[in-house]
């Protein structure tokens, strides 16, 4: 039977935008490479609230994707937010902290994408860096100028996780993230760094089925995207 996995959504709203309606709404590219991958897409709304039925909803689904979108309220990891900290999106935050933690528990498959790792981070204890480009004026360029569907920087890859499997010691990713890990959680590990030194993926150190990654490879075509996917379906199917 294919897995079925919830894919968290974004949020779009009178909360950011003036009062043209509200969305819960995620990207095709997301759908598209679950779809691929032999699983099947299920979209999470976070609003209203579904924090309470955080149990009923994991019991239907294999697995969930924490998926691209505004930044982690710094109130998470215990600082102020700073002056070049982005929209953020604390009632989402709290539905994904609650979700990640029910997860975490229960060792049910999550892949996070971006701020999914972040959040990944947070939720295990770790800190981020509020904004790239201020806090680190001499790292690689992670917020990218060109297609999105193009690499933009290297990474390096350790020896012995599936990265390592699908790309070999080193890959050529897209990037997105005005953010990044500061301090690593102590319940993670990190498998892959940009030259700069920061993580780009990493896997839970109990739960080798919780595994993130912080470019988009949802957006990307090459044969190497596609497989994280797929092996996160064979994360949902054992
Ligand atoms: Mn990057």
């Amino acid at each position: 039977m294919k897995p079925i996995v919830g894919i968290i959504c974004s949020y779009s709203g009178s909360l950011f935008k003036g009062n043209d309606g509200n969305f819960n709404y995620n990207d095709e590219d997301y759908i598209i490479k679950v779809k691929q991958a032999g699983a099947i897409p299920f979209l999470i709304p976070v609003r209203p609230s579904f924090e309470e039925d955080i149990p009923n909803i994991m019991n239907r689904l294999d697995g969930i994707i924490l998926s691209g979108g505004v930044d982690v309220h710094p109130s998470f990891y215990n600082e102020e937010p700073k002056i070049k900290l982005g929209y953020v999106d604390q009632i989402r935050d709290k539905f994904e902290i609650s979700l990640a933690k029910h997860c975490i528990n229960k060792k049910i498959p999550i892949l996070g994408i971006c701020r999914g790792m972040q959040l990944l981070n947070v939720v295990e204890g770790g800190s981020l860096y509020q904004d790239i480009n201020s806090e680190l004026p001499d790292s690689v360029q992670h917020t990218q100028k060109t297609y999105d569907r193009v690499g933009n920087h290297y990474i390096k890859i350790e020896e012995n996780n599936f990265l390592r499997d699908i790309y070999g010691d080193k890959g050529f990713v897209n990037s997105f993230h005005h953010q990044a890990i500061k301090k690593i959680s102590p319940n993670f590990q990190a498998i892959a760094w940009s030259t700069d030194g920061l993580v780009e993926a990493m896997i839970h150190k109990e739960n080798s089925n919780i595994i993130a990654i912080q470019w988009h490879p949802e957006l990307l075509e090459e044969v190497q995207s596609l497989n994280i996917f797929k092996y996160f379906t064979t994360l949902m199917s054992s």
